[in-house]
């Protein structure tokens, strides 16, 4: 089956937050690929610029008038020259501002998704090969706080479950939904006001204090884990970047009433990771301390230390910290980036030092369940995409199709943690 670009169609749609974004179909000779880019809040300042200026609408003409034409014709097989293409058509600008990051990241999908099609395979299937057959555990979030809070909540960003026991990936999403919903039972009873509101990514939003959010995890997660008898962790996003103040060189826990310097937040990393037997702790420091990562990294055991605005799923930033052992799990977010050969240098880059990739979504998403394939594809043991809401459950029930589909040959991933 041959696969030659034939068009490219971009329209404007909406994402969960109900801010614009785009969405481009790939049409080849015997395929068809639609991908739609997601959005963050608290981004890492390397990531690549979403849009040229001007926006969705001025993305949607470049696409059609511009990019179009210059892929028409070329192979969709070859993701590496359609993204290479890409760069180009954007003049090689570092942060993709010219064309847009979301703009690579929806062109680039869509290829993918067409070139799979184009020989009648899933896209999993096609980027993987055989052996593609490993399901990621879905990491999920209950408790929101920090910048995807709104008023009174915790200050960190998110609480979230990690069923690192499970046996299938059905039955980690079974005790996730568990999970999330006692939260809110407990929730209910904590806290007067508390009425069952929920963040962009659909955890819980409470005016309850950080310590309260740890000790119902805790509890949630260990009942859970007897009932369905594995073990069922938690860990955090703390989105520390989103806390710090360069002025004063201190972490601002606004909500707590107290602020870290990077000394003493180091110290309470430790203390949290020890006393609640956190087995993931992303982003505990701020997006330039790629030195606290290793000192984590070296002083605790197993847990995840994980990088998402640290490294914005860039090789080079990568590099900086395997130097130095900065953390040992990394966010993979391919809109950071822009397209999906650059994310897989990065995965790739990773995976051969002995980090754990973490294929995530963001807090602004689409139902495009792109990032479940990715996943099995490129073998990255955990996925981060929430537990419930629309966008988020497009992803984990692909999830479940895919292991449905692989039947006896599907198995859970291997975690360094286990
Ligand atoms: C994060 C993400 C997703 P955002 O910080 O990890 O949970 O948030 O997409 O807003 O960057
Ligand atoms: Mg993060």
């Amino acid at each position: 089956m041959s696969s030659f670009i034939e068009d490219l169609i971009a329209r404007k749609v909406f994402n969960s937050r109900g801010e614009e974004t785009i969405e481009v179909d790939v049409i080849t000779s015997s395929g068809f690929g639609r991908a739609s880019a997601p959005a963050g809040k608290s981004c890492g300042k390397a990531e690549v610029t979403y849009y040229p200026r001007g926006g969705v609408d001025v993305a949607v003409k470049k696409v059609e008038e511009l990019v179009a034409a210059e892929l028409a014709g070329l192979n969709a097989d070859s993701q590496e020259e359609i993204d290479a293409t890409l760069h180009q058509l954007d003049g090689e600008s570092p942060d993709f501002k010219n064309l847009g990051g979301n703009v690579a990241f929806a062109i680039s999908l869509a290829n993918a998704e067409a070139a799979a099609d184009s020989h009648g395979l899933l896209l999993f299937q096609f980027l993987g090969g055989n052996a593609a057959t490993t399901l990621p555990y879905p990491l999920g979030n209950c408790i929101s706080g920090g910048q995807h809070a709104r008023g009174k909540a915790p200050d960190i960003q998110e609480y979230l479950v990690f069923p690192h026991g499970a046996e299938s990936f059905v039955e980690a999403m079974s005790a996730n939904t568990l999970v999330h919903k006692r939260v809110s039972d407990i929730l209910k009873k904590k806290c007067s006001t508390f009425n069952g509101g929920k963040s962009d990514e659909g955890a819980w939003i409470a005016n309850i204090d950080g310590v309260d959010a740890f000790d119902v995890m805790a509890k949630v997660c260990e009942d859970v884990g007897n009932e369905f008898d594995f073990e069922c962790g938690f860990g955090i996003d703390v989105a520390s970047s989103s806390m710090w103040n360069e002025k004063e060189s201190k972490y601002v826990y606004a909500n707590e009433g107290v602020k870290r310097n990077s000394g003493e937040q180091l110290e309470f990393m430790k203390e949290l990771i020890e006393t609640y037997h956190l087995s993931y702790v992303e982003d505990p420091f701020h997006e330039d301390d790629f030195q606290s990562f290793a000192e984590l990294t070296n002083k605790t055991k197993n847990c995840l230390i994980c990088g998402d605005d640290l490294f914005t799923t860039n090789p080079e930033r990568l590099n900086n910290g395997l130097k130095i052992n900065a953390g040992n799990a990394i966010i993979i977010k391919v809109n950071q980036i822009g397209t999906l050969s650059d994310a897989v240098k990065t995965i790739e880059l990773a995976q051969r030092h002995g980090y754990d990739p973490v294929m995530s979504h963001r807090s602004g998403d689409t139902c495009d369940w792109h990032i479940a394939h990715l996943a099995v594809a490129y073998k990255c043991p955990i996925i981060k995409t929430g537990v419930v809401e629309g966008s988020r459950i497009a992803k984990l029930n692909e999830l479940i199709r895919i292991e449905h589909f692989l039947g006896d040959r599907a198995k859970m991933a291997s975690l360094k943690i286990q």
